[in-house]
């Protein structure tokens, strides 16, 4: 073992398997679970199956721009990058990178890329400008221009309803504290279905209730800003779950070919990864991914469990004691509508081991320990590996990777690329990890990269980069940086590139 790895052990007090980035717990066989790890030794490199399916994703408020065109209707986050202090200097989604109309470059970038599928998202006021009520054909053409500029490249959309810009005029009647806001969003879905799934076979109904419900309704820093009583946060965050069921009954009355209509929900997926190779830490993460512990939104259970199992999870409901909202048993049993897949967008993971008590204990995260340009974020590839794991185990549906990716503050070079070896790193290790949990015979199908293009990252605006893309926002000049060609070639090799030592920068770090 080299030297710094005996610190950072020693500092941890727990072998490192997370936190030394390349992960080496690899006790999954004991954790309990249905997914049968094959794998062990001289089982090395990654493999992904035939028809796995590589993508990339945005979403309409952080690339589309054109926020005033063609009819489109005002959402919370036109109103909320208005305020003083709410947006990083007070950057807005008003041009973002005028997808809008560019978005058949867009579709060739992703054509030369090689992805299968892209997964984006339609702006709810675009085409129904006050939420419910009168339809904007103009915001309805635009999408199916992009669907049959996606057709004609031969990339399968992944059509996410709502992806964060609530309407506006409904916000302004309750928003997700009126129990009709369920319905309204069904009335959404409804129309999309009846436009699009003639095109549009892959659906997401929401993206990450425990941000546009948490970080909007609780912590105040997403838009619409609001910080409600932890019982009205609740309240909202039950009708969200209500919506998101009538969703899933909508598209199932709706599509066109019912039969060949997928549709998910996906989690900002929140993961917690063993400290070491020892089954007891590994049911130590396990544990801590699914607790609600805490008033605050960042847990799984909470999002997942009403919408999945048909109930609350206990813990919650015992922490949460009389904040829970009153709500007719009923609701529960509509709440639970079949889905086809799990969305999981995955970023990072906290580190977990069993605590001298038997409790999950967290560990700290060693000083300097490797970060995104994101602060929140640590570079945790094990992040991928336990995560789908421990999803799959607890809901036996079939996953997604809806996002994963990395900020860095790139630039353009002297010699005129975007050099981002730090992205090509992150890549290279997480697919690795991702690989090897496939392998062990978790049902992943899909990996979408955040994001294709550099983009609006909602209260940081344009100061994080997540792109394959590099944008140069004033001139809207696409510039593909060096992961763009990375993320081709590992494409067009269906993964096996991850194992070719030469032809990555990154080769020698994985096992
Ligand atoms: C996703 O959100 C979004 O879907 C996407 O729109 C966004 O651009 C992308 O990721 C990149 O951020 O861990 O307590 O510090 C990820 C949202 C941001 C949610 C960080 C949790 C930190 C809370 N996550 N946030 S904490």
């Amino acid at each position: 073992m080299r030297d710094d790895a005996v610190s950072r052990r020693k500092f941890l007090g727990v072998s490192a398997a997370g936190l030394a980035m390349t992960s080496t717990a690899r006790a999954a066989g004991k954790t309990g679970g249905d997914a049968k790890p094959g794998g062990g030794k001289g089982d090395k490199g990654a493999a992904f199956p035939k028809d796995f399916v590589w993508g990339v994703a945005t979403a309409s408020y952080q690339v589309e721009g054109a926020a005033n065109e063609d009819g489109r209707g005002a959402s919370v986050w036109d109103t909320f990058c208005r305020k003083k202090g709410a947006v990083f200097e007070g950057d807005t989604g008003e041009t973002a990178c005028d997808h809008y109309h560019r978005y058949k470059d867009d579709v060739a970038l992703m054509k030369t890329l090689g992805v299968k599928s892209y997964r984006f998202s339609v702006s709810w006021t675009r085409v129904l400008p006050n939420g419910i009520g009168a339809v904007n054909g103009k915001g309805l053409d635009f999408y199916s221009r992009l669907l049959d500029e996606l057709g004609k490249a031969n990339i399968t959309p992944m059509l996410t309803v709502f992806h964060w810009d609530y309407p506006e005029a409904l916000y302004k009647r309750g928003g997700w504290l009126n129990r009709d806001s369920a319905d309204w969003f069904a009335e959404y879905t409804a129309l999309l279905a009846d436009k699009f799934s003639d095109r549009v076979k892959l659906w997401v109904t929401q993206n990450e209730p425990q941000c546009f419900i948490g970080l909007g309704h609780l912590d105040g820093a997403h838009a619409p800003g609001d910080k409600l009583k932890f019982g009205d946060y609740l309240l909202a965050a039950h009708n969200g779950m209500r919506a998101h069921a009538k969703a899933v009954q909508a598209l199932r009355a709706h599509a066109k070919d019912p039969k060949a209509t997928k549709v998910g929900y996906v989690l900002s997926a929140q993961i917690a990864q063993p400290a070491s190779d020892k089954p007891e830490d590994a049911e130590a993460a396990r544990a801590a991914t699914f607790a609600v512990a805490g008033r605050h939104p960042w847990n799984n259970a909470w999002w997942t469990d009403p919408v999945v199992l048909g109930k609350y999870p206990e813990d919650g409901v015992a922490e949460y004691g009389k904040d829970m909202p009153k709500f007719k048993p009923s609701d529960l049993d509509e709440m639970k509508q079949p889905i086809d897949f799990l969305g999981l967008n995955i970023y990072k993971a906290d580190t977990y081991r069993r605590g001298a008590d038997g409790k999950p204990e967290r560990l700290p995260t060693p000083p300097g320990y490797p970060r995104a340009g994101s602060d929140w974020q640590t570079i945790t590839p094990a992040s991928i590996y336990w995560g789908p794991r421990f999803f799959y185990d607890r809901y036996k549906l079939p996953l997604s990777i809806t996002e994963n990716g990395l900020a860095v503050r790139d630039h353009v070079f002297l010699d005129g690329k975007v050099h981002d070896p730090q992205r090509i790193d992150f890549m290279h290790r997480y697919l690795s990890e991702l690989g090897r949990a496939i392998k062990e015979g978790v049902p992943v199908g899909s990996y979408y990269a955040w994001s294709l293009l550099d983009n609006f990252e909602w209260s940081d605006g344009y100061k994080q980069r997540f792109g394959l893309v590099y944008v140069d926002y004033p001139t809207q000049k696409r510039v593909p940086k060096d992961s763009f060609d990375w993320y081709r070639k590992l494409i067009a090799s269906n993964g096996k590139a991850l194992n070719e030592k030469t032809a990555l920068p990154a080769a020698k770090v994985t096992p």
